[in-house]
């Protein structure tokens, strides 16, 4: 993409309504617009970040064996009164009646209906295991929306449901969630640990919360600090090894780490002083089991082995697709802008022309953009005729993980300078060593 026909609506000044530095560089570096309180228009570079975050989460889910679909965002209210939560679900649940004054609301989550598709189409144990997914919009009116997409009102949420035959395997699939979720928010460069939590209006008996630690979050966590160091890394799971996935959970629950919801003050003495911590945190993810409690009541069930009818057992997991935007942000960035990591980058490379309209320089950039593409990747060139200040303090801003400066002088010596934006370090290559490195960083991503 050429700087100079993208549409990227850069902010000089910090907007006075983002209180946390997340909120402030997404509007700065021209990433989204709020509409109205909690909704967010995603312009093109936030949209970019948006579907790569996205695809993680997608390939990841189905590296688990689920299988996408896609239910809309508007539901009717009579699936809600069959569960029993269109009463219970509150002011938080955006009501809405059609023309023929039937009642309709804007989904804030997917229980109900999914159960409704389940109980149409399947119903033997034999199509059994099966987890359904769909990354879709939800709106929750929340009482105070704030801190950007981080506590949207509309919001975009991967929302899987698991449907198992019994106990066992549905706790099989809360595991095979619990994996997948780490190796997810892994390959965007977060470290987000599992900690127990309570179910609220979902219900179930277990649940586990995925926190990414920032002083900003919203959640107050008790932790073991050991649980920091622990990572899946690229150790090969079989998903359907139900032994291995288990006891990848027990090695990521183990040690201590609660939200303020479930902490217990005296299991908490017990971790060694030095390793005890307090802080705050962003749930970026929560995961549910909950048994028959919508099965039941909607009448979902399944024929088993032995001939008898019971109802499915079911759990549903949650990705906070449009919140991990903020949070991943708030754990990489510096006093000039975001440092995107490289798995979610909205390009892969910036280029920067010192000299614009120089025909050497000029000519030499156009080469790297080339070059760039014929890896299959992105670049953003700057090509506008700017100061190379202005151009420095654009890229820094907007975050892009590594950045080529070509310039006049530079070229007289055959080089161009790669420099990296989470260190600040800068080589100078001849310009086909500056895409091979280019190459290489990204070859394992
Ligand atoms: N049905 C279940 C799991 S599919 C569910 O709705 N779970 S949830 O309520 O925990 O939401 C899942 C994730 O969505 C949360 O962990 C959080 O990351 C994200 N989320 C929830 N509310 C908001 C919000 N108002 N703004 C942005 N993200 C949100």
């Amino acid at each position: 993409m050429r700087l100079s026909r993208y549409f990227l609506p850069v902010l000089k000044e910090n907007p006075a309504e983002a209180q946390i530095v997340s909120h402030r560089y997404m509007l700065r570096a021209g990433m989204i617009k709020q509409q109205a309180a909690g909704i967010y228009s995603w312009l093109p570079l936030g949209y970019r970040v948006l579907k790569r975050i996205e695809q993680i989460v997608h390939e990841e889910q189905v590296r688990a064996g689920h299988i996408p679909l896609l239910m809309p965002t508007l539901q009717p209210a009579d699936l809600w009164r069959e569960s029993g939560r269109y009463d219970d679900y509150g002011q938080e649940m955006l009501r809405i009646k059609d023309r023929h004054e039937r009642d309709m609301l804007y989904g804030p989550t997917n229980e109900e209906m999914i159960t409704d598709i389940f109980r149409s189409h399947v119903g033997s144990y034999k199509d059994l295991p099966m987890t359904l997914y769909h990354i879709q919009w939800k709106f929750r009116d929340e009482v105070r929306p704030r801190f950007g997409v981080m506590r949207g009102r509309e919001f975009l949420m991967k929302d899987g449901y698991n449907f198992d035959v019994d106990r066992e395997s549905a706790l099989h699939a809360y595991n095979r969630h619990m994996v997948s979720y780490l190796r997810t928010y892994e390959r965007m460069g977060l470290t987000a640990i599992p900690m127990r939590a309570a179910s609220g209006p979902i219900g179930g008996d277990n649940t586990h919360e995925f926190l990414v630690l920032a002083s900003t979050g919203e959640s107050e966590v008790f932790y073991d600090d050991r649980v920091t160091a622990l990572k899946l890394g690229a150790r090969d799971i079989d998903y359907d090894n139900w032994d291995q996935v288990a006891k990848v959970c027990e090695e990521f629950t183990t040690l201590y780490a609660r939200t303020d919801e479930t902490h217990d003050e005296a299991v908490f003495n017990g971790v060694p002083e030095e390793h005890r911590k307090v802080g705050r945190g962003i749930e970026v993810g929560q995961i549910f089991y909950f048994g028959t409690k919508y099965s039941e009541a909607m009448g979902a069930t399944v024929v088993t082995k032995d001939g008898s009818k019971v109802p499915v057992e079911m759990g549903s997991h949650g990705i906070g697709v449009s919140r991990l935007l903020g949070a991943i942000i708030e754990a990489s960035h510096d006093d000039k802008g975001i440092i995107w990591p490289e798995g979610v980058t909205p390009f892969h490379v910036g280029i920067v022309n010192l000299k614009q309209g120089d025909a050497e320089a000029d000519a030499a950039c156009e080469a790297l953009y080339k070059s760039v593409a014929a890896l299959g990747l992105e670049a953003l060139y700057d090509d506008r005729d700017e100061r190379a200040g202005g151009k420095f303090a654009t890229m820094d801003l907007i975050g892009l993980p590594w950045r080529i400066t070509v310039g006049p002088r530079g070229l007289k010596n055959g080089v161009v300078e790669l420099t990296s934006r989470r260190t600040g370090e800068s080589v100078e290559l001849p310009p086909e060593q500056a895409i091979e490195r280019i190459a290489q960083i990204y070859a394992g991503i």
